[in-house]
């Protein structure tokens, strides 16, 4: 399929729907609202082909914890050992006397990488976590 054909189409919604649109559009300093419009496709074909669990893909899982949490350290130590093929690197920041950021680099099926990523994120002392995700093809 020839990607740079461009083609127009025509999109209906309420009004308010609209504004709050324009304002992202400004807020983001797209230069119009078909380039807006064209990062937002691109992210939904993106997220829909996520939901293929065995497509390989690669990423990070973002992680905000407080590392007093008991026990929270060695637990999540545990789960990356346990997804050791899945980690390319870890890397550990000391935000403040109680809390880190993690941002782990990931690669592998998409099932496994959230299967992580829930793991890590669903422990107790985790107060963000994100997985994000490319397809490698
Ligand atoms: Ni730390």
């Amino acid at each position: 399929m020839d990607h740079k054909k461009l083609t127009r189409f025509g999109v209906s919604m309420d009004e308010g729907l609209l504004m709050d649109f324009d304002q992202i559009v400004a807020e983001k300093g797209y230069q119009n609202r078909s380039e807006a419009v064209r990062d937002l496709v691109r992210d939904a074909i993106l997220q829909h082909q996520w939901t293929d669990d065995k497509e390989l893909v690669a990423g990070a899982i973002l992680l905000f914890y407080n590392h007093h949490q008991n026990k929270l350290v060695t637990e999540m130590m545990n789960i990356q050992h346990d997804y050791h093929h899945n980690i390319l690197a870890t890397t550990h920041l000391h935000i403040n006397h109680h809390n880190c950021l993690e941002v782990i680099v990931v690669k592998g099926r998409t099932s496994e990488l959230r299967g992580l990523s829930d793991k890590l994120t669903s422990l107790k002392g985790v107060y963000f976590g994100k997985l994000t995700i490319s397809p490698l093809t």
